[in-house]
């Protein structure tokens, strides 16, 4: 069967995670940083280094078969691909935003106003949606600096920490999207079992991620309690002690809500509370 290709961000805000998640499907490859594309040696897959904005568009191509990718390139360049798994990861808000002084009260204050942004595709059918007829100035980067130049009343761009805005004098005004990074795959390559066995191994990795091992000792007066706070993969495992009247139950719990299961967990009278990663759940 033919050596698939994957194509990831070169260098940037994407980079170390998805050779990361690649790497932790058990993926031996080397990250040169000074090549275009570097292979697997214990899978047949290729990696290329590419700049983001060009990922979609290899893709559709078929130039390659899949690809990590934020959902916002996606959008911005309309590339024909198919959404194969999100990937928890780069996530970010575009956002419009205007300075802080600004009297822009509603989104149909924006009509006759001038929006500078690096997304123009997105943002004119956001506008398009509500009808709204601004004018957009695209500019590559730096649109931040737009309002204070005069240049734009508003801004359209991604916003994560928000550290960015603050420090231009700008607040948000509208969420248009939000994104995170995603796997991607051409639309031939969908039924390829290469990619079938490649999803199902970065699924594997993303629910090891979202979940932590538990082991924590318990009187069996309580046992029912502690139970009913600890799904398990299937259901919890309870396994006796030496001291009669205690066991040791071991179970995954989510990372979303741990603090507050733990805390449950220790009102209930567990004790004891080891808490350890997991690197893979095979799914
Ligand atoms: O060189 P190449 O073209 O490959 O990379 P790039 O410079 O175009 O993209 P890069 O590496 O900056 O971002 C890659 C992807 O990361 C984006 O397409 C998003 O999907 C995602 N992402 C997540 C972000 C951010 N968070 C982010 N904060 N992309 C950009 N930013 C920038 C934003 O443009 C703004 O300037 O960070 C600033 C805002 O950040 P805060 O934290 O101050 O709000
Ligand atoms: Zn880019």
């Amino acid at each position: 069967m033919k050596t698939l290709k994957i194509a990831i961000q070169k260098s940037g805000r994407l980079n170390e995670k998805s050779v990361e998640i690649l790497k932790n499907c058990g993926l031996v490859f080397d990250n040169y940083k000074s090549s275009l594309i570097s292979s697997v040696s214990n899978f047949p897959l290729e990696i290329l280094f590419l700049r983001d904005d060009d990922i979609p568009e290899y893709v559709q191509d078929g130039i390659a078969d899949l690809g990590i990718v934020g959902e916002n390139v996606i959008a911005e360049t309309g590339a024909k691909v198919s959404y194969l798994q999100k990937l928890a990861f780069g996530r970010c808000n575009l956002k419009i935003a205007v300075q802080n002084n600004s009297d822009l009260k509603t989104v149909e204050d924006l009509a006759g106003k001038t929006i500078a942004t690096s997304y123009p595709v997105i943002l004119g059918k956001f506008l398009n949606e509500k009808n709204i007829k601004a004018n957009v100035r695209t500019i590559s980067g730096s649109v931040e600096i737009g309002p204070g130049l005069g240049l734009s009343d508003a801004i359209f761009d991604i916003v994560s920490t928000g550290g960015t805005l603050k420090s231009n004098g700008l607040k948000s005004f509208l969420d248009v999207m939000s994104s995170e990074a995603v796997l991607i795959g051409s639309k031939a390559i969908v039924d390829n079992p290469d990619v079938a066995e490649l999803l199902q191994r970065i699924r594997s990795v993303l629910a090891a991620k979202a979940t932590k091992y538990v082991v924590l000792n318990i009187k069996k007066a309580n046992l029912k309690q502690v139970i009913d706070l600890l799904p398990g993969v299937k259901s919890p495992t309870v396994i006796p002690l030496f001291e009669e009247d205690w066991v040791a139950v071991h179970s995954v719990i989510a990372e979303e809500d741990f603090w507050d299961k733990i805390n449950s967990l220790k009102a209930a009278g567990a004790e004891g509370i080891l808490v350890m990663p997991i690197e893979k759940i095979i799914m």
